[in-house]
């Protein structure tokens, strides 16, 4: 079907979802896309409203549970209002960090996504990655391979042999994803570009 084309930004708790979603947006205001936002939980940074409706777009929260399991009917309900009353280019959608990404599949698969509409960019927190390996493999296998795109963020504050090492990580679950290496406060059109495709 035609229609929006849905971000997932993906990852683990703190990678910097919140952060890239909203520059994302602002570039899609920028060049004129009309975006929709949904974001189950509101994270450490925070999304603010009022200041997102000043910039011409609404933000949708989701609370009391995750998308991917117990909220996936509000999840559901809230893309078919969005597809119901607005002419959307782009929703972009934030799961909790806790969130299973494969979850999130059914809900928008009902509301009638189809594979290809959906882009899930999974983030990853280079200065994280050891104790993601340690404790998180599971999680790591399981989502990475879903992830369309990958985007290692933090590199500002990550050495040299912790985004290595996070490339190894991407390559081992899922040989040619492609990726970028970004820090979200220095993020440059052409970067954000590839992230969100084309
Ligand atoms: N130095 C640096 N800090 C970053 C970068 N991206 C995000 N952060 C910081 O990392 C922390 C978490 O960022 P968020 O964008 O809230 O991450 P999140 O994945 O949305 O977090 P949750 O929603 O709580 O899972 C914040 O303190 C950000 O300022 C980056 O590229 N460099
Ligand atoms: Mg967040």
């Amino acid at each position: 079907m035609d229609g929006p084309k849905v971000v997932l930004f993906t990852g683990f708790l703190g990678s910097g979802k919140t952060s890239l979603l909203l520059h994302c947006a602002k570039n899609l205001a920028e060049t004129k896309k009309r975006s929709a936002i949904i974001v189950n939980e509101v994270g450490e940074i925070g999304i603010d409203n009022l200041q997102m409706k000043k910039m011409g777009y609404a933000v949708w929260e989701i609370f009391g549970g995750c998308i991917c399991c117990t909220l996936a009917i509000s999840l559901e309900d809230t893309l078919t209002q969005l597809m119901a009353n607005y002419e959307l280019d782009y929703i972009l959608i934030e799961p909790s960090g806790a969130a299973d990404p494969a979850a999130i599949y059914p809900a928008l698969s009902h509301s009638g996504f189809s594979k290809e509409q959906i882009r899930n960019v999974m983030i990853l927190d280079p200065t994280r990655i050891e104790m993601f390996e340690a404790v998180l493999e599971p999680y790591l296998a399981a989502s990475v391979p879903l992830a369309d795109f990958a985007v290692i963020n933090k590199i500002d504050v990550a050495a040299a042999d912790e985004i290595k090492k996070t490339e190894e990580v991407i390559k081992q679950y899922h040989q040619d994803l492609p990726t970028v290496q970004i820090n979200v406060k220095h993020l440059v059109n052409e970067q954000i570009q590839k992230i969100i495709g084309g």
